[in-house]
């Protein structure tokens, strides 16, 4: 195998705090706070002490954001371009600590948030960065909304900062962003490139803590933009404390998103991408293909192939290069996950990949449950682990009518051979995003988000910059004093 990838550089930028953080608040790092543990999944060990942030802080962070919006706004595009640029050029720079200690942090793959992850989120900065520049031209009659507040969870730590923070700063608003708690570091990283990168003060500010520090956030006065990612609980919750408030607001929530198989598709394929769809990331990834609807016809045979795969999936540790599945991140949802396969296994057939799992760490192993119904828990509910469930279909429509058989409508995927029949299919699955033969595809130039309990408005693309500004002009209509002659 490959040697792990070292971990002394990340372990000495922890050192070089003393193990400690305080909160990124007007350009500069503010002393250690109330501190709670920040644990490395794979090892169980504490890896930092974060902050929890005080309301205060978040009035620090807010005014600091407030009094440097206006002139940041002001700049001209290319000018605010510049410092994405710089942005993304040394998130490259240091991708090589930013992404291992983002494995520490999370217990994902390096290959994951080497690969994956931190070249999404240069990309992500490259991309706004060009917007930025665009705005004059392109967006005149747009103008931003002023100073944001956004709440990240902890499944891609860095990218989701990287997609609330681009487009926001890009179009001329100021931040204060909160990480998830499991997840904070790679976020307190990018604090101090923002220093290197030379951003004015205030314009991204990092507060750190759980979900208190959500709620102070959400009902802040001075703040005129909410986005949320994450549980669709926490979303519903945002929702209504934000109503009436004048707040503009996001959400991007959770996902059962469909994964269909029809008889003629290229089963090798579907199963690789199957892969991809849900033991990327352990499978917490909102858009996971977490329901698989597979042709009756063929059933048996691709779950004969399917578990021939996952018994190859290789699980441990993240900061080995060979591994295909690292630990979820904290034993909580590790638990959740547990319990809910515990709960739902016997409504159909449990098989688990027989990979040796590590004796330490929150790891649980490739999971697929076959034979349930539609309407069981296992297809309805959010499991965010490692574990697929499964039903056939007969006939298209009836692929559809159980794809849409959910409360949420994040992504879906189609396999077939034909491609009349994908052409027919995408347009009726309920789903912010379909993907013909693949799955996971992604790009800054694209709006990402969803419908009904997966939230609203987009990210990525046009429409993800719409959602970070408001109508400049106003209708003013004079009545003549005079008649006109
Ligand atoms: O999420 P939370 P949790 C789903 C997934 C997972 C479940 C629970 O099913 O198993 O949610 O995860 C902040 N006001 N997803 O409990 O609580 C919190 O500090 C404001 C799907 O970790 O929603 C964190 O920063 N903010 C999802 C962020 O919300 C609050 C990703 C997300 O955490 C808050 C994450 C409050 N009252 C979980 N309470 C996806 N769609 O990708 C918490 N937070």
């Amino acid at each position: 195998g490959l040697a792990p990838e070292s971990a002394t550089e990340a372990l000495d930028w922890i050192s070089a705090h003393n193990g400690a953080f305080g909160l990124y608040i007007n350009g500069a790092m503010t002393a250690p706070g109330a501190l709670f543990d920040s644990r490395n999944p794979a090892t169980g060990k504490v890896l930092a002490q974060v902050t929890q942030a005080s309301a205060d802080d978040v009035d620090a962070a807010v005014a600091a954001a407030r009094k440097a919006q206006k002139g940041w706004a002001a700049l001209p595009g290319h000018a605010r371009a510049k410092y994405l640029y710089a942005l993304a050029r040394l998130v490259q720079k240091h991708s090589r600590l930013f992404a291992v200690l983002e494995s520490m942090d999370n217990g994902k793959p390096i290959r994951e948030s080497r690969d994956i992850d931190i070249p999404l989120v240069a990309r992500h900065f490259y991309y706004h960065a060009g917007m930025a520049q665009l705005q004059d031209a392109e967006l005149p009659d747009r103008e931003a909304l002023g100073v944001c507040g956004q709440i990240i969870p902890w499944n891609f730590p860095l990218l989701m900062l990287a997609w609330k923070i681009a487009p926001a700063i890009a179009m001329g608003n100021t931040v204060v962003l909160k990480p998830a708690e499991y997840t904070s570091l790679t976020a307190l990283l990018f604090a101090q490139i923002c220093d290197e990168a030379g951003l004015p003060k205030g314009v991204v500010n990092i507060v750190t803590g759980d979900g208190q520090v959500g709620e102070a956030i959400v009902t802040h006065d001075d703040i005129n933009k909410i986005a949320f990612t994450g549980s669709t609980n926490v979303g519903r919750h945002i929702r209504r404390a934000t109503a009436g408030s004048g707040k503009s607001l996001t959400l991007e929530l959770g996902g059962k998103s469909p994964y269909i198989v029809f008889d003629d598709a290229d089963l090798d394929s579907a199963v690789e991408g199957l892969v991809d769809a849900i033991w990327f990331n352990q499978g917490q990834v909102c858009c996971a293909g977490s329901r698989l609807i597979v042709q009756e016809g063929i059933a048996d045979r691709f779950y004969t192939k399917l578990k021939a795969r996952m018994g190859k999936l290789r699980i441990g540790d993240p900061l080995d290069k060979s591994i295909d599945v690292g630990a979820v991140v904290d034993p909580i949802q590790h638990q959740r996950i547990t319990d809910m396969v515990n709960a739902g296994a016997a409504e159909g057939e449990l098989y688990q990949a027989p990979c040796p799992l590590p004796d330490q760490g929150c790891f649980y192993p490739p999971t697929l449950i076959t034979g349930l119904s539609s309407a069981s828990t296992l297809m309805q509910e959010e499991i965010f682990g490692p574990v697929l469930a499964a039903t056939t279909f007969r006939t298209p429509s009836e692929a559809v009518e159980i794809a849409n058989n959910t409360r949420y409508g994040l992504a879906a995927s189609v396999w077939s051979e034909n491609v009349n029949l994908t052409l027919d299919i995408a347009p009726k699955l309920v789903a912010g995003v379909v993907w013909v033969n693949g799955t996971n595809m992604f790009d800054a130039a694209a709006g990402f988000g969803g419908v009904r309990e997966s939230g609203f408005g987009r990210e990525g693309g046009w429409e993800g910059l719409q959602a970070y500004t408001k109508p400049r002009g106003k209708a003013v209509a004079v009545k003549p004093i005079a008649p006109i002659a």
